[in-house]
């Protein structure tokens, strides 16, 4: 008999090790896990099983699929923003034909077990595209339906695959003599920068915010990358996990969408220089701007609409900025980077 588990994509990365956390302490899972790089010995005493391998490996995932029985799938791997425009072709073949595999995978779980099985998807702000400031500032919250017009790699890809998941839960193969749809239970939801206080991102465009923080921590200068003015919505990471774990488990009922944005604080760039220059008052922050990078984060919206998950499958972030820094940043990477404790 098969196994029933929680498979978990690009586990070893930022949101995977808050998830996999969190879900380990609940006890309720049983966990598999699939990353083209290991996971950290921490993390590897949580998981059941850790494949190392990549999801274009379509063997790897026949392999999967014929030892255990999958109700629930967190797809967490993707090559960011930034990485993305630096290796487009790379990008889409991760972020897309990665997530094709695995909406495949899923629909043929389901088909073989008749349960349907949920996907949980995280998009991402990216798949915005503001087309100048000025627009930009006028539009403040936006909408899951508005300004759909990425200009990133990663952007157009995450916007395909919410319409590829959207496909696959409701029109799959609708002109076979049997519909299949409603095998794949797929809820997205998009987030904004997250920024965590264990793990430092890496390949994205948000990552200002995360790297003026940590650079802080560890007393070496920063050079922020957009100017200071700029404002996109962030989340801590706490939220993100709660975030996942919530859409899963809410009542297919209540989910009047497939996808929902999220947020939690939209603080301008110099708004987190100034809460890092208050707990850490010798931090040398300063602004070199890329002209590049910053054309991708003024495409992106200054804040997001998130009432719908709200109002939806209760989704109430437990941090606002300051809360975010008090609590949950800046307790946890003072810890983190006190001398006596080891690195990750
Ligand atoms: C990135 O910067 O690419 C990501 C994102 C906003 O999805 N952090």
């Amino acid at each position: 008999m098969r196994k029933p588990v929680v498979l978990i994509t690009g586990a070893s990365g930022e949101i995977g090790h808050g998830l996999i956390e969190r879900l380990s302490e609940s006890g309720n899972h049983t966990l598999v896990t699939l990353d083209v790089r290991e996971l950290s010995s921490e993390l590897k005493g949580r998981v059941h099983r850790e494949f190392v391998g990549s999801i274009l490996d379509k063997s790897l995932l026949e392999r999967i699929l014929a030892e255990y029985e999958v109700d629930l799938i967190f797809h967490l791997a993707a090559l960011l923003s930034t990485r993305g425009e630096f290796t487009p072709v790379a990008a889409h073949q991760v972020n897309v034909e990665g997530t094709l595999n695995l909406l495949e995978f899923a629909q043929r779980q389901g088909e073989s077990h008749g349960r349907p099985v949920v996907f949980v998807y995280p998009s991402s702000i990216a798949v915005y595209g503001l087309p100048d400031l000025a627009t930009k500032a006028a539009a403040g919250k936006v909408q899951e339906d508005q300004f759909l017009q990425p200009i990133t790699m990663y952007g157009c890809n995450k916007l395909y695959c919410e319409h590829l998941g959207r496909y696959y839960a409701r029109h799959y193969r609708q002109l076979a003599a049997e519909p299949r749809a409603g095998k794949v239970d797929f809820r997205c939801v998009r987030f904004p920068g997250l920024i965590s206080a264990v793990t430092v991102p890496s390949g994205g465009t948000s990552d200002f915010a995360p790297e003026m923080i940590h650079a802080a921590a560890k007393g070496e200068p920063y050079a922020c990358f957009v100017r200071e003015d700029t404002q996109i919505p962030f989340m801590a990471m706490p939220d993100g996990v709660e975030a996942l774990l919530r859409l899963a488990a809410a009542p297919r009922g209540n989910l009047k969408q497939t996808v929902y944005n999220v947020g939690s604080f939209a603080p301008t760039a110099e708004d987190i220089r100034k809460l890092v220059r208050q707990a850490f008052p010798s931090a040398a922050i300063t602004y070199k701007v890329d002209t590049k990078r910053q054309a991708i984060v003024d495409s992106w919206p200054a804040d997001v609409d998130d009432s719908a998950a709200r109002r939806d499958w209760g989704f109430a972030p437990r941090y606002d900025l300051h809360r975010a820094f008090g609590e949950y940043l800046i307790p946890t990477i003072r810890t983190r980077y006190r001398s006596d404790s080891p690195t990750l």
